[in-house]
């Protein structure tokens, strides 16, 4: 079936399957509509041709069974791809639990990207099969857009948040990796490599990378570097809330509000700390917007993160 459409790209995650059935199932109603409509109004344009100049038609009453019958049997079938659709589009936004996390920046004109325990890649990305992959997308200036035509994933990359999207490699195999989103002089440029391999392969390739630390270690180092522990003291709460076991915890504003704390929640309180003040604390803490980079926020998030996270257990990044 797949050799007779080869204008498919390679099917290779667990949703790409799906994906295409709901297209060709698209494609097939939409054919077989156009082809009913135009075979016949050829059909009516013959058989109710004028034969004589003075010819007047008998007049045609309405049938309102006809009526409902051909608006709604279409409706229904139309409705297939919105109900299909929609399932399809919530599955593939929501992550399934036990997945392994890789941070993405983009940035005129490349892709870089960070694994937890450390390795740090460049327009390649190398991922083991069978196992839920979650990305966290940010970009270091307009909007671009990743997307991996193999796995059936497109997700937008916006300046400005955190955008999420997740795929499970089915197949091993080396696989096309675009911005999908026009970003400027070089956008054709902004391409690179999916590697999904085998996870013993994997492994292999994880334990060869790096030597920098993961990505909490160097949070740490910026968390110094950049004075946040100067205030953020990590034992008692003082002027400052201690951010040990903040992550994924309900935390209460100013004003009576709760948010989870989420990566989002971490890098509005970094870059923008007046949009939502802690209840209990002055406003007091500098905002670093435009001094510290994503691709550091990412790193400087998954070391609170190490912390402790809400329920007690360490994450994955400190482990390691
Ligand atoms: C001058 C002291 C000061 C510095 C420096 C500082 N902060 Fe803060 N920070 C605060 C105070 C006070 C609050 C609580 C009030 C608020 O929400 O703005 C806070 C809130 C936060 C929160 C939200 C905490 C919560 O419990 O919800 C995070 C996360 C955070 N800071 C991270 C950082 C990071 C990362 C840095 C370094 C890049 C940093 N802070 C530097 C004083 C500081
Ligand atoms: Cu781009």
């Amino acid at each position: 079936m797949r050799e007779l459409f080869r204008f498919f790209p390679d099917s290779a995650s667990s949703i790409s399957d799906a994906v295409d059935a709901l297209y060709l199932w698209l494609t097939t109603v939409s054919t077989i509509m156009t082809l009913l409509i135009f075979l016949a109004i050829g059909y009516f344009a013959i058989r109710y041709r004028r034969r004589e100049p003075g010819e007047v038609p008998a007049p045609v009453l309405g049938s309102l069974r006809l009526e409902i019958l051909w608006s709604v049997i279409p409706f229904l079938v139309m409705l297939s791809f919105f109900t299909w659709g929609t399932y399809l589009y919530f599955h593939s936004q929501t992550s399934p639990k036990g997945g392994m996390e890789v941070f993405i920046t983009g940035k005129q004109w490349m892709w870089k990207i960070q694994h937890p325990s450390g390795p740090r890649e460049i327009n390649e990305l190398h991922v083991p099969i069978g196992v839920p992959v979650n990305l966290t997308l940010a970009s270091e200036d307009v909007i671009h857009s990743f997307y991996v035509p193999a796995f059936r994933i497109k997700k937008d990359v916006v300046p400005g948040r955190l955008n999420r999207v997740w795929f499970q490699a089915t197949k091993p195999g080396k696989y096309h990796l675009f911005c999908a989103e026009y970003c400027g002089t070089e956008h054709s440029g902004m391409i690179g490599w999916v590697y999904a391999m085998e996870r013993h392969e994997y492994e292999q390739w994880l334990s060869g990378g790096g030597g920098e630390g993961s990505m909490a270690t160097r949070g740490e180092k910026l968390f110094q570097q950049y004075g946040c522990a100067s205030c953020h003291t990590m034992e008692t709460a003082g002027r400052c809330p201690s951010v040990r076991g903040l992550y994924g915890r309900q935390v209460l504003l100013r004003g009576g509000e709760q948010v989870t704390a989420d990566d989002s929640y971490l890098r509005e309180s970094i870059l923008n700390p007046r949009a939502k003040i802690v209840a209990g604390f002055e406003p007091i803490m500098p905002t670093f917007q435009g001094q510290i980079n994503e691709e550091s926020l990412l790193q400087i998030i998954a070391y609170i993160k190490s912390l402790g996270v809400e329920g007690g257990e360490e994450v994955e990044a400190t482990k390691k």
